[in-house]
């Protein structure tokens, strides 16, 4: 086998209901990349309390990230699966990066425009919070970020943000990161209404499909997902986009292109499709659901993170001493 050489960071806030959007978009990709590359896979808890949380949920939620982690295939031998607030270097660097920032440039971002709805009351984490996601990132000298399309904003800043602190300091400083997006799945939108994001937080349960639900929850939820009156199924985004974004998930689960989803069911109808793709998402994620439950309760878990939690400190704690010494901070070096 040849030397893994690329280093592949990410992360999923541990706030519930993991739907699969989250799946398509970025943890199908943390599985494929085991192959290509180092993996670290981040439970980014610090990240999850920009909003109030429940401590006791907030708990349970973490360590259902981490047995989804595990159920849909990451090896925790290989990959390096850990919660965020275990390592200290995430908000250490962070605040180095805050010095590094302007509030134009975090003004501009647009999930915070989305989440503060513009009001000046808006919570202070939710403005720095893309500071916090580039920490993680230039922590572990990553190259690679998958993430789902909603993150290439904050993915561009991390990459700003790496190379202006290289210009200042030197090339060595950081390791400018890329992001990887799938070409189907990217941005998987809400059932009930195909101009949202499918999110964990959307009040209707009808909305999403989150991994664990059951089968006739799922089954229940496309059928009744929002399409048009005029009966085609043709992949038009901009025109149809419930039909599209129903077509772009049976894509990207069955690996059958959408040109040739068309073909499958040129003259038939929404319900036949719909059907259809019900069964594929149903047998798709029912050995996810199996292994979850196996794992959830296991002991493993908790070693899994301990274990986790010290290779990424391992490395962290390295770059965290290598950028205090560009800027000249604290004593280790006198
Ligand atoms: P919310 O849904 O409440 O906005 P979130 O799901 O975006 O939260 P995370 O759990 O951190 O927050 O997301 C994990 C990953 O899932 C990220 O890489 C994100 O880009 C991706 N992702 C989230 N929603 C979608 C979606 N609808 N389609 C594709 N990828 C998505
Ligand atoms: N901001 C992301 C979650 C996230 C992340 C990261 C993703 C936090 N830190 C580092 C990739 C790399 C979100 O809201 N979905």
């Amino acid at each position: 086998m040849t030397e893994k050489t690329i280093r592949v960071f990410s992360g999923v806030q541990p706030t519930g209901n993991i739907h699969i959007g989250n799946y398509l978009g970025a943890l199908k990709q943390f599985v494929a990349l085991q192959e290509e590359g180092k993996c670290i896979y981040c439970i980014v808890d610090l990240h999850a309390v920009t909003l109030p949380k429940d401590p006791a949920e907030l708990r349970e939620n973490i360590l259902d990230v981490a047995a989804l982690y595990l159920a849909i295939g990451i090896d925790p031998k290989d990959a390096t699966i850990f919660v965020q607030s275990d390592v200290p270097g995430h908000a250490e660097l962070s605040w180095l990066l805050t010095c590094c920032s302007y509030t134009g440039e975090l003004s501009r971002m647009t999930q915070f425009k989305d989440k503060s709805r513009g009001g000046d009351s808006a919570p202070t984490g939710l403005f720095t919070y893309p500071l916090l996601m580039a920490a993680d990132i230039l922590l572990y000298d990553s190259d690679v970020v998958p993430v789902g399309q909603d993150q290439k904003q904050h993915i561009e800043l991390t990459r700003d943000l790496a190379v202006r602190i290289n210009n200042r300091f030197g090339d060595d400083t950081f390791v400018v990161p890329e992001g990887r997006f799938l070409k189907e799945g990217a941005r998987v939108m809400a059932l009930d209404d195909p101009a949202a994001k499918m999110s964990k937080s959307a009040e209707s349960e009808m909305s999403r499909i989150s991994l664990l639900d059951d089968e006739s929850k799922i089954k229940k939820a496309i059928m009744r997902a929002t399409t048009d009156s005029d009966g085609e199924i043709r992949y038009d985004a901009e025109n149809k986009p419930g039909v599209s974004n129903l077509l772009s998930i049976y894509s990207a689960f069955s690996g059958r292109s959408t040109a040739l989803l068309e073909k499958d069911y040129a003259g038939q109808g929404y319900g036949a499709l719909k059907k259809d793709l019900a069964e594929v998402v149903v047998l798709a994620l029912r050995p996810i659901r199996r292994q979850y439950d196996d794992i959830r309760g296991s002991q493993e878990l908790a070693l899994v993170l301990k274990d986790g939690a010290e290779r990424a400190n391992g490395i962290a704690e390295g770059v965290v001493q290598r950028v205090k010494d560009k800027f000249g901070l604290g004593t280790k070096r006198l």
